[in-house]
């Protein structure tokens, strides 16, 4: 069978659920997982149940896959035994399933708060921003299980040559929520554009990018993505009028607009959000 089949984790979250118009594609169907089946399929789209804490489930989902877009798990903080088994445990059941099946290219959905103690302060002189690939900084158990999983993507990419992309995203909402989010925001079609551009990258290797529109406000280097061939078109400042409206205008020199992690980095530990 010639038809290319991408599995799609988290399908019936909020990202899952703004991608999933923008990735169908002729010749593609996508599988949607989740913990329970996705409802109101479109033509190329099939479901699948699977529980990423299930490591027969992922061997079952993973079967007749070509890549891998991993967005499934707990996407806040919360308790550590939890965001441990479902998104570090459930992560690696994943990668190993998809080794096992012959799966050659996984997206990993990692998080600005994987590095969310840098601040403003840490860009380089003269660059485009704060680099993609930073070593970690997590700000809550949540941002240090997804740089647990970029790592895991490591492993399995040197062990196993397993391609992964692991996408350092700031805030993918279909608007901006907030007045941090005209710097972080990740429009759904660029999160689209960068999905295609990673999954038809001849060699990606491994890498950490950053996952953001070309914003205005941003402060995150969008060079990694780049590389990669993605190109953002779109810009959170058609947003900022009512936003400031709304929240005032931002002080960056506030935690909250000073670190990329913003409120996470004060959020307490293992508290579920
Ligand atoms: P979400 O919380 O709306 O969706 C996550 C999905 O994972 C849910 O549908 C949930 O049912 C599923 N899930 C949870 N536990 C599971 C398990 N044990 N087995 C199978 N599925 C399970 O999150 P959202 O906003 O869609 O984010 C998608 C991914 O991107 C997450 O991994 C999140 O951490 C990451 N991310 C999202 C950002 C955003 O701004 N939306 C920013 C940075 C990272
Ligand atoms: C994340 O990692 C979360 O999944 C999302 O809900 C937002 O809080 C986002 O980061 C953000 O930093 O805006």
């Amino acid at each position: 069978e010639d038809t290319y089949r991408l599995l799609m984790t988290g399908a019936a979250g909020n990202m899952g659920q703004l991608l999933r118009p923008l990735l169908r594609r002729e010749g593609r169907i996508v599988r949607l997982a989740d913990l329970t089946e996705v409802g109101d399929l479109q033509p190329g789209e099939e479901t699948i149940a699977a529980d990423l804490t299930d490591a027969d489930a992922m061997a079952k989902a993973c079967q007749g896959v070509d890549a891998v877009l991993h967005l499934g798990g707990i996407s806040v903080e919360a308790a550590f035994d939890d965001i441990l088994s479902v998104n570090v445990v459930g992560t690696q059941n994943l990668l190993q399933a998809a080794v096992e099946a012959g799966v050659p290219r996984v997206l990993l959905a990692s998080s600005n708060h994987a590095a969310g103690f840098y601040r403003r302060g840490d860009v380089p002189a003269g660059s485009d921003g704060l680099p993609g690939d930073l070593p970690a900084r997590p700000d809550t158990y949540y941002g240090w299980s997804k740089a647990a999983i970029e790592s895991m993507g490591a492993l399995y990419h040197h062990r196993y040559g397993l391609d992964v992309t692991a996408l350092r995203i700031g805030s993918c909402f279909a608007e901006p929520s907030d007045a941090r989010a005209l710097a972080t925001w990740l429009a759904p079609a660029d999160a689209a554009r960068l999905v295609e551009a990673a999954l038809s990258h001849p060699e990606p290797g491994f890498r950490v990018v950053w996952a953001i529109s070309d914003n205005t406000r941003r402060w995150w280097s969008l060079s990694g993505a780049r590389t990669l061939g993605y190109e953002p078109a779109e810009d959170a400042e058609r947003f900022a009028q009512s936003r400031i409206a709304a929240d005032g205008e931002p002080d960056l020199a506030d935690p909250l607009h000073d670190l990329v992690g913003g409120g996470f980095c004060q959020a307490p530990l293992g508290e579920p959000m």
